[in-house]
């Protein structure tokens, strides 16, 4: 016997979910009953529903998707900023809103946790705009059929999705779900327009001397990373990767030639880029802060664009081809092309070397870095926040397995304390590295707190620069300094009478270095590391790139 909230369970464990988050409201509490009834799924709480929505973005990030349950308005109106930030980055989460009994619908009934008026559609129509699919079930006889279309509509666009159920229907009895085939299974890619856009590709590349490689962040949401891999390997080009894509082509691959970020790309890695006659950018996404400012966006005849389902090239356009067939299919269509190689062993430069400070002098930034640069092994996930957190990620070199994950498109500062949280539930083999600054922390931090719950062991760097340094270095004003918190205090109180979170203040360099050794021996709950450093201890690359963003933002009106 199913019912509707049944059924959603064993949808959402049918597509690999072993897992969902979830604040309660009432609105919800029948349907998160129903939730636990499979027992392949874990139903996990979160501390508000900003964070519910992170978790689960954090958790597709780690799993290919996720669920979040939340309760009418109050509760997926905050969510609603995760689930924005879920479709900016092409990821399939699915918000499953709790909602007024269907008997309530046509009635002239006032009910809590509406604007006070009968328009109880609001939602549903604010949802279209932030998702693939909107769906609300009001009557158990249509749900399967809306909740198969909401969950396959988003593994195939890999966008979120959202499902509204009425209270008094999640427990309603319901047809048996069928084979989960109908869900997952995805629409090819069209024979005909394939081979032709291959060849128009390969074409292409015969006709160019200097092809490059450039990989952008729709290249996961695709699942082409392995058949990039196949395409570089078969053209032995130079291969750079947009900052919002870092480790999703290794980094330890011998084409790898580092970031391309105009101004403040790794050393070599613009110069190659620029100096191309044929740059083939998958999966990119270029926006004002990726080209910085616009100064940095291949274009022209040279570009050849292959995204998730379209391959576009000078006088070609074409679609409904999966970008993993188009690598692939093109991989045995080309020659070994390997003159950006060669000019990037000509222009790459050494790192510089890094010198240990004195264990007691005040903490700096390098320094710092310098101290976690081995914490990134082959079984980290390093997530980078908004901030100055950006470009000190982008400085880690990342060993063969490593995962690099940052909120680039949607920019929500706070994202990285839930996201990691998520990822650590969906990812519990791997080591969770979150770098954070103070003000981002201040949105989402009543998170770590789960972490402790949980005993997840993230380690998360809050470097404490007593302001929003990427502001200043983009707009500076009296906004942009932060009340200073005691951040490693905050785990003592998190901690309770049961928590086995681990809280320091890192002065200088010797503290560092010992807060370090107890992270890494804490594998009962999170471990924050405060880092205090001088308010104006920013990267170079920060400052190069606001100035370049600010003078972007700054544009004055064109004239009508
Ligand atoms: O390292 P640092 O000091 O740059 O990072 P911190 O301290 O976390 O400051 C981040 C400052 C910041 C703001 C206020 N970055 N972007 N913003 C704008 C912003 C406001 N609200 C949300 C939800 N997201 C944003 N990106
Ligand atoms: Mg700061």
């Amino acid at each position: 016997m199913y019912t509707v909230g049944s059924y959603l369970a064993a949808r959402l464990s049918q597509i690999g979910l072993k897992h969902h988050f979830a604040v309660a409201g009432d609105y919800t509490l029948v349907l998160l009953d129903q939730l636990l009834t499979n027992k392949d799924m874990k139903q996990i709480y979160c501390s508000n529903e900003l964070n519910c929505g992170f978790s689960a973005e954090g958790y597709a990030r780690a799993h290919g998707a996720a669920a979040a349950i939340v309760t009418f308005s109050v509760g997926a109106l905050s969510a609603f900023d995760a689930i924005g930030g879920a479709y900016a980055e092409n990821l399939p989460v699915l918000l499953v809103s709790g909602a007024p009994n269907s008997n309530d619908l046509a009635t002239e009934h006032l009910l809590h946790h509406t604007l006070g008026t009968h328009d109880f559609t609001y939602q549903l129509e604010m949802a279209k705009k932030i998702t693939c699919a909107a769906v609300t079930i009001s009557s158990a006889v249509n749900a399967p059929e809306k909740i198969d279309y909401a969950i396959r509509t988003a593994l195939c666009e890999r966008k979120p999705a959202y499902i509204e159920i009425a209270c008094n229907i999640a427990s309603a009895p319901c047809a048996a779900p069928g084979p989960i085939s109908a869900v997952i299974s995805e629409e090819p890619s069209d024979s005909e327009t394939l081979k032709a856009a291959v060849a128009a590709a390969a074409e292409f590349l015969r006709g160019k001397k200097k092809p490059v490689l450039l990989i952008g962040s729709k290249l996961r949401a695709a699942g082409a990373e392995k058949e990039a891999i196949e395409l570089a390997n078969s053209l032995g080009c130079a291969v750079a990767v947009m900052a919002a894509a870092k480790s999703f082509f290794p980094e330890n691959h011998p084409q790898f030639v580092g970031i391309y970020w105009g101004k403040i790309s790794t050393p070599g890695a613009q110069a190659v880029v620029d100096g191309s006659d044929s740059v083939v950018c998958i999966g990119t996404l270029f926006n004002d802060y990726s080209t910085v400012g616009w100064t940095a966006e291949p274009n022209g005849p040279g570009v050849l664009t292959a995204d998730q389902k379209r391959v576009r090239m000078d006088g070609h356009d074409f679609s409904r081809i999966h970008l993993r067939h188009f690598l692939s299919a093109l991989s045995g269509k080309v020659e070994k092309r390997d003159a950006t190689m060669i000019e990037y062993s000509r222009v790459r430069c050494e790192p510089p070397v890094e010198i240990a400070a004195k264990p007691g002098a005040k903490l700096t930034r390098a320094e710092w870095l310098r101290q976690i640069r081995p914490l990134v092994t082959a079984d980290t996930t390093v997530f980078a926040e908004t901030g100055d957190s950006w470009f000190n990620g982008m400085a880690l070199d990342l060993p063969g397995g490593a995962r690099f994950e940052i909120e680039m498109q949607w920019g929500h500062i706070g994202w990285s304390v839930p996201a990691s949280f998520g990822y650590a539930i969906g990812a519990p083999d791997r080591r969770v590295i979150a770098l954070i600054g103070d003000g981002a922390f201040q949105l989402t931090a009543q998170e770590v707190a789960q972490m402790i719950r949980q005993k997840l062991p993230v380690i998360i760097f809050l470097m404490n620069n007593h302001g929003y340094t990427i502001e200043v270095e983009i707009h500076d004003g009296p906004y942009n300094n932060v009340k200073n918190w005691d951040y490693a205090g905050l785990i003592k109180v998190f901690n309770a009478e049961d928590g086995r979170g681990r809280g320091f203040r890192a002065n200088n360099g010797g503290e560092l270095a010992e807060a370090i050794k107890v992270a890494l021996a804490n594998h009962d709950g999170p471990t924050l590391i405060e880092c205090v450093i001088d308010r104006d201890d920013c990267t170079a690359d920060l400052i190069a790139w606001g100035h370049l963003v600010a003078k972007a933002n700054g544009r004055p009106p064109e004239p009508q």
